[in-house]
Order: C-alpha cells, then sequence, then structure tokens
C-alpha cells in the first residue's frame, strides 16, 4: 500500500482535509464524464433528484473508481484496512446555474457512528474557484456539531438547504483540483462551495462515504459494498455490484437503497427537498 504521506496525514489531521492526491488521468477522467453525460442523454432526468445517489449501483464504470487502488490506499490511510462503500453522489454544477452548497458538516445528517469515516472527492472536471470549487474551513473538524438552520433553497444542493450560517470566506481553503485528481474530508469539517461562474460544467463525483466497517448507520440503513478487509461487524447489508449500465436489475437496486436513503436525509424534518 502507498497511501498518504506522513505531510499528508498530518495536514488531513490537523485541517481536517487533504487535496490533491492523484487518483486518474485526464484521460480516465474524461471517461468518466463521458459515462455520466452519456446516462444523461440516453436516460433523460435519470441522474436527477434522489437518484443522483447511489449512481456507483447503477454503472460499471462509476461502480469501478469507488475500487481504485490509489484512492483506497489514501483512505486506509486515514481509517484503517477494513473499509465498505456506503454511498455516492454526483454534485453537478451548470454554467449558467445557480447551484451552490452552503457551509456544513456531513456529520450532522448523515447518522454514520463513530466518525471513522472520510469522504473522497472525485474531480471528474477541474474544479477551480472560477467554477464553485469546495471550500473548506480548516481545523473546523475539531469543533462539535454546530446548529444548522434549514433552509430548502431550491439552489442548494443540499438535500436540506443546511446551513451553518456566517462563515466568512476569508477562513476557507479552496479545495483545486485538475480532473482526475480527489481530495478526502473529514466527517466533521465544515464546508461548501459557491457558484460556477466558467462556460463549463463542474462534476464532483463523490464517495460519501467510505467507512470503516466498525461504524454504524444510527438514523436508517445503508447498502454497502467491500472495498478491503474483513467485516466482523457486519452492521449493514450488501448490495451487489453493477454488471450493466442502467440494467433494470441495476435501477432496481438504486431505487430500493434511495428510498431508504431518503428516509436517512430526512429523518425528523417536516419537509422534503428535491434530492
Ligand atoms: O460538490 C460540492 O460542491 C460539495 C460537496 C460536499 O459537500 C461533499 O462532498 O460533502
Amino acid at each position: 500500500m502507498t497511501g498518504l504521506t506522513t505531510k499528508q496525514l498530518e495536514h488531513y489531521r490537523s485541517k481536517g482535509y487533504v487535496s490533491p492526491v492523484s487518483a486518474f488521468s485526464s484521460n480516465e477522467a474524461k471517461e468518466i464524464r463521458d459515462e455520466i453525460e452519456k446516462i444523461e442523454k440516453n436516460w433523460p432526468g435519470s441522474l436527477e433528484g434522489i437518484n443522483r445517489n447511489y449512481v456507483h449501483l447503477v454503472s460499471p464504470v462509476l461502480n469501478k473508481i469507488c475500487f481504485n487502488k490509489n484512492i483506497l490506499d489514501a483512505v486506509e490511510s486515514v481509517i484503517g484496512k477494513n473499509i465498505l462503500i456506503c454511498g455516492t453522489t454526483l454534485f453537478i454544477k451548470d454554467p449558467n446555474e445557480k447551484g451552490f452548497v452552503s457551509f456544513h458538516q456531513d456529520a450532522k445528517y448523515i447518522g454514520l457512528e463513530p466518525y471513522n469515516w472520510v469522504t473522497v472527492w472525485v474531480a471528474v472536471t477541474d474544479a477551480n474557484e472560477d467554477n464553485g470549487c469546495m471550500r473548506m474551513v480548516p481545523g473546523s473538524h475539531k469543533d462539535n456539531l454546530k446548529y444548522h438552520k434549514q433552509k430548502f433553497d431550491d439552489n442548494n444542493l443540499l438535500t436540506r438547504g443546511q446551513t451553518i450560517e456566517n462563515v466568512s470566506l476569508d477562513n476557507t481553503d479552496p479545495i483545486i483540483l485538475k480532473a482526475g485528481e480527489v481530495s478526502l474530508h473529514h466527517p466533521t469539517i465544515v464546508h461548501g462551495s459557491g457558484l460556477n461562474l466558467s462556460n463549463d460544467r463542474r462534476i464532483g463525483f463523490v464517495i460519501q462515504s467510505y467507512i470503516g466497517t466498525n461504524v454504524n448507520q444510527v438514523l436508517g440503513k445503508m447498502y454497502v459494498q467491500k472495498a478491503r478487509g474483513e467485516d466482523e461487524y457486519r452492521f449493514h447489508q450488501y448490495i451487489e455490484r453493477p454488471l450493466k449500465l442502467m440494467g433494470k436489475n441495476e435501477i432496481f437496486l438504486q431505487k430500493k437503497a434511495n428510498d431508504e436513503l431518503s428516509k436517512i436525509f430526512y429523518s425528523g424534518s417536516k419537509k422534503l427537498g428535491k434530492f
């Protein structure tokens, strides 16, 4: 295993994120983009709303990303050798749209405990300050969970528009990535992202998240695939890897998983958002 260098790991532990980490070539990133755009073209609407989640269950190409050795080596450095994949989400910002992600902590609403888990953001396109890359508040992962106001803003790419207010951009680090690079972030780091002001799409494929086998889901049920090691806890139900792009069985399994995910995302909420 190669994994993170000592310096990268120290950065993750002190700041709550590490970036950039090389995972794919730019050609491979282009193949991933082509796969996403092929699905959008041939199955219109099928990556929208709740279906932007668990996309690794309907596409063998997207599934394979989750098993990428470079990513898993980095993840192993952070959470240890027994690793499960428990979800994926596409965060796409098209030019001329007003999509943004309010500042939030993932652990506030994902229900995964203890926090032996890490989120990997795969840059399918370049991500930079012009096209609305993620921004992290370094060191904020050491804080407790904060109050999040539920705003249900139509342009917010988060389910309930959950927002930590009054975060100054001056106190954030931009996560600038080339297509094919990834970043890793901690469950409690405060992060968000602004508008895409460029002329091209900004596409993030987010493995949300890799969990240690000792991590349970306290709000509902998640379907997992084993990435590495042994699962002696068996907290979660396993789900098969896709064989066919948008096959009937694949779509059925994605729906089953997303029905459960929806319950987690809206646990305790009277209102539902569009994702
Ligand atoms: O893609 C973005 O801008 C935000 C993604 C995010 O919040 C996350 O991966 O946890």
